[in-house]
């Protein structure tokens, strides 16, 4: 048998692969092995996530390879989901994602957050379409450290700043995040957003950052 690295290695790269069937065995396989799930999760999941991410920014990657490479780590994810509930293994934070009100594009969404579960965040996807009360709503229910928000619409950007005035007067605490390809930084400041990511990668540095964590 081969050992605990190159086990784990060997998920990294069927992650690199986009093998996710392959990535749902040898994750199977691993928890059986009795391998700590904090170790599959980050030296395996997140580190392939995080070098997906990488390879992005650099150019190396596209959309599409991006996200065949989370679907993957997905498949990994479902066995260690339920697991990890029951274990003591903290998340790195909870994240609320949607798309804004009227606006029903979601695959820059799906990707943002399965990079955030990529990178050890707890995801709450409330979909598409989230009226601003909605947002307040998740954000009474599940308390999470970052709410993200997501509109591919001129005509939809303007209900993030109605659902960060809402959040606020729900006296929302949290830092607020805000994407989609029409979104720029200046709109982000001038919304009060505490933050802006032009793409699912930097989405996870900045959520990392907002956090405090390295
Ligand atoms: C696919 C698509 C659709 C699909 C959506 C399917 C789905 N399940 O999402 C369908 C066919 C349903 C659709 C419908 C419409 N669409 Co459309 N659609 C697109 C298209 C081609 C691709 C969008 C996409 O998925 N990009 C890929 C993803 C990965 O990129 P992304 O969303 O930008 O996300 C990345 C970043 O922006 C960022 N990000 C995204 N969200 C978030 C959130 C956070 C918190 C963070 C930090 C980061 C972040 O990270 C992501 C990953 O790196 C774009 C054109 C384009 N090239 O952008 C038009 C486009 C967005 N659509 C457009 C229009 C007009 C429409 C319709 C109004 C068409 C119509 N007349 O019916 C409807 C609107 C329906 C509605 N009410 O929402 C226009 C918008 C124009 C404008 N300036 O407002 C575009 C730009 C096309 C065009 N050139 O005219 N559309």
């Amino acid at each position: 048998m081969l050992d605990l690295d190159d086990r784990l290695d060997r998920i990294y790269e069927n992650i690199l692969d986009y093998e996710a069937k392959q990535v749902a065995e040898l994750v199977k396989s691993e928890v059986e092995a009795g391998t700590d799930l904090k170790i599959i999760l980050d030296d395996a999941l997140i580190a392939a996530m995080d070098e997906v991410g990488d390879l992005f920014a650099e150019g190396e990657l596209f959309v599409p390879e991006m996200l065949m490479a989370a679907n993957a780590m997905k498949a990994g994810m479902e066995i260690l989901r339920p697991l990890l509930s029951e274990s003591d293994v903290p998340s790195a934070g909870k994240v609320v994602i949607g798309t804004v009100h009227r606006d029903i594009h979601d695959i820059g969404k799906n990707l943002v957050g399965m990079m955030l579960e990529g990178g050890g965040f707890e995801v709450i996807d409330l979909g598409v379409n989230v009226a601003p009360a909605e947002f307040v709503e998740a954000a009474a229910k599940h308390s999470p450290d970052i709410i993200g928000m997501s509109a591919l619409l001129t005509t939809t950007m303007p209900n993030m700043p109605k659902t960060i005035d809402a959040l606020h007067k729900a006296d929302f605490k949290g830092k607020i995040i805000v994407g989609g390809a029409p979104v720029t930084l200046e709109f982000a400041e001038t919304i009060g957003s505490d933050s802006y990511a032009p793409d699912a990668s930097v989405a996870v540095s900045l959520a990392r950052e907002m956090l405090g964590i390295d």
